[in-house]
């Protein structure tokens, strides 16, 4: 830790009243070039804690950054890790008011939910699929707090990895009914396919970005609960939308969710 709890504090008030405002801000290395990963991850937390604070409920978590198509569109190189609370969940077919937002994308994902816990490190593959009750198809919604989408692995950490809406929907499956490498990934914008994959895009097989999150956990002495949802990260770039756009994302075998821009 190179920040003191003063500075911390102030950051995460600060990336909070971004998100709660949808007003941007340069990216907080700017004025920290000396913050570390624990500092990142420490501002998440007093984000996290802010939210409880005011009743909020964690029901999951995030990867992000698992795929090379986000790697590469974002110019970084290792995944990332965030929380998901109950005021980012959207109901399927859900209108989103984008001027709650300062300039959001989505992306298609595959979610998991968990019949056991998962406790790293030494979480595999294996342990992941044998955890997973089902999964189906998700749309992340992200909105950087940071101006255009410019940050660093850091900054965006601290800014719980752009979290700000996600719908999950579709067709539950248990994992073993699916190959979760060659399903079809597809994300339709106002009616015309934008992004296509398949689940290897992450991490080569998407259960490994789950077992990535269990294992950075793991070294903050935390454990993914069973019942936790858990986006294993864009299985593509990332879409901007706008008022008026309709979503639909299309897995193969895991039927469709959609949303909608208002
Ligand atoms: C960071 C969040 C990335 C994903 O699925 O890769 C992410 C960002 O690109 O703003 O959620
Ligand atoms: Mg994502």
């Amino acid at each position: 830790m190179t920040l003191d709890q003063p500075t911390l504090e102030r950051l995460a008030e600060h990336l909070e009243t971004c998100q709660l405002q949808a007003q941007d801000t340069p990216k907080i290395t700017d004025d920290h070039p000396e913050m570390d990963w624990e500092d990142a991850y420490a501002v998440q937390d007093l984000i996290l804690a802010r939210k409880r604070a005011r009743g909020a409920r964690i029901v999951g978590y995030k990867c992000g950054l698992t795929s090379h198509a986000k790697m590469k569109q974002m110019g970084v190189e290792e995944p990332v890790f965030g929380f998901l609370v109950d005021e980012y969940a959207v109901s399927e077919g859900a209108s989103i008011r984008c001027d709650a937002l300062i300039h959001p994308k989505v992306e298609p994902e595959i979610a998991f939910v968990l019949k056991h816990e998962l406790a790293g490190p030494g979480c595999h593959v294996g342990a992941v699929l044998a955890a997973t009750d089902f999964v189906l198809p998700g749309i992340e919604v992200i909105d950087s707090r940071y101006r255009d989408f410019k940050f660093d692995l850091k900054s965006v950490i601290a800014d719980n990895t752009s979290a700000a809406r996600f719908v999950v929907g579709g067709q539950a499956c248990a994992p073993q009914a699916i190959d979760l490498r060659t399903c079809g990934v597809v994300l339709e914008k106002n009616g015309l396919p934008v992004a296509l994959g398949a689940g290897a895009a992450v991490l080569g097989h998407p259960a490994a970005a789950v077992a990535a999150l269990a294992n950075h956990l793991g070294r903050r002495g935390q454990k993914i609960p069973a019942g936790a949802l858990i986006l294993s990260g864009g299985v593509t770039e990332a879409v901007a939308v706008a008022p008026g756009d309709h979503v639909c994302l299309r897995i193969q075998d895991m039927g469709h969710v959609s949303l909608r821009f208002v």
